[in-house]
């Protein structure tokens, strides 16, 4: 549950006015960035070959899967040093190519309107004169992993490093929509952030939440991401955070809410982001003739993040494991490892819970390592009971993806 925090008012306005200023060059950045090394993301068909830069505007060492509009992937060693991923090598995911490089914090507004009593117009002071709750929250892109599909699909070819944990501080949107006082006529939330295609025919990035969600108490607007302002390319000066759902709805640099009367039927929520409403969000490849629905809830997952696929263990020695996993919409349960192609568990040691929809951490130590190769496979459960599936799942739009990890060891 999140956490009311009413600290450090003054400290935070500081903070959200100095980074307006330190985001100034955000454009001239990614024009000179440099490239020094390339990675490997050891997607299927060996096509996961990607530069890393080491300062793409305030990031550094990440993954660039494209410039303009950014997409950049977080390395997964990062993933080992801790569940919270830094502000500086969080990933970006934007779809339109003109992106907010600038926000003037003075002038800032958020626009509340349609089915609702008041329409408002907030400044950036009166959200943070508002109570303020923290969560720790996965935010991961809907098409996490989707370079791993086979056959493959068409959409930005991601590893696995789509998703961070952070610990968002904000308000509550149900706060806000009271304070608008939402008519009964309501049905869907939409929300639209600063960005615009560089056509005028491309439609805006909106994406939009059925009223009992949008005012669960769960939902933010967040302008802290782990204790500082949003990095610019992570939604300055605020975004939504959708505890638990997929990081489309977590739309970033938050202009406009309108409550609507009607199931949003922009591009957004009705053509793009749609999943087979079947167990999983699999079908066949190829298959059709399902019933679609906008995706929505996260599943459960679970990596290995001390060795990396081919990593060399030493003959005779136990082996020493750790990484992450994340329950989804719920809590992580349990996390297990098998090293005999999923035949038998064993349970990994949990680490601290920071809330059910933080990674949660894990570290094993497996019997001394004997033939020369090992297999490790890892398998979260989650509170719900939901499992990772041992076989790969497969949809069009290259979604959800969550298939038990497999970890390739040399022992030698
Ligand atoms: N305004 C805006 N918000 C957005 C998007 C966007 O294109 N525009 N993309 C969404 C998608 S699909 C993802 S995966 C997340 C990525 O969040 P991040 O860049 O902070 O990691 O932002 C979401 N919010
Ligand atoms: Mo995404």
């Amino acid at each position: 549950m999140p956490q009311a925090n009413h600290h450090a008012h003054h400290t935070t306005r500081r903070q959200l006015l100095g980074a307006t200023a330190a985001t100034a060059g955000l454009l001239a950045a990614p024009r000179a960035f440099s490239q020094t090394a390339t990675v490997d993301l050891g997607l299927p068909g060996g096509v996961g070959e990607r530069a890393l830069v080491p300062n793409f505007a305030d990031k550094r060492n990440m993954i660039l899967l494209r410039t303009r509009p950014p997409l950049l992937e977080t390395p997964m060693p990062v993933f080992d040093q801790g569940v919270f991923t830094p502000n500086d090598q969080f990933y970006v995911r934007w779809h339109l190519a003109d992106i907010p490089t600038e926000i003037d914090v003075s002038t800032f507004r958020l626009a509340v309107h349609g089915q609702v009593n008041q329409a408002l117009s907030l400044s950036l002071s009166d959200l943070l004169a508002m109570p303020r709750v923290e969560v720790a929250a996965v935010n991961q892109c809907s098409g996490n992993s989707r370079g791993f599909f086979q056959p493959r699909v068409a959409g930005g070819e991601w590893g696995h490093g789509a998703m961070g944990c952070a610990k968002w501080t904000g308000v509550r949107l149900r706060d806000v929509l009271d304070r608008a006082g939402v008519k009964p006529s309501a049905m869907q939330v939409s929300f639209k952030g600063l960005d615009r295609g560089s056509l005028t025919e491309t439609p805006d990035f909106r994406k939009a939440l059925d009223i009992d969600h949008a005012r669960d108490g769960e939902v933010i607007i967040a302008f802290l991401m782990n204790g500082q302002p949003l990095p610019m390319l992570n939604g300055f000066p605020i975004r939504m955070v959708v505890p638990g759902w997929y990081a489309t709805y977590w739309v970033k640099a938050l202009n406009d809410i309108e409550v609507i009367d009607h199931v949003d039927d922009n591009f957004w929520m009705k053509t793009a982001y749609q999943i087979p409403d079947t167990p999983g969000a699999n079908v066949k490849p190829g298959e059709s003739g399902f019933k679609t629905v906008p995706i929505n809830r996260m599943v459960p997952r679970s990596f290995v993040t001390n060795l990396a696929n081919g990593a060399s263990v030493r003959r005779g020695a136990p082996v020493a494991l750790r990484g992450i996993a994340m329950g989804g919409d719920v809590g992580v349960e349990q996390v297990e490892l098998s090293t005999d192609g999923g035949a038998s568990w064993r349970a990994a040691t949990l680490g601290p819970d920071f809330g059910r929809y933080a990674f949660r951490s894990w570290s094993a130590e497996l019997p001394a390592a004997t033939g020369s190769s090992l297999e490790v496979m890892v398998r979260a459960t989650n509170t719900a009971k939901l499992s990772q599936p041992a076989t790969p799942i497969w949809n069009g739009g290259g979604y959800m993806l969550n298939t038990i990890e497999k970890t390739s060891l040399i022992v030698a």
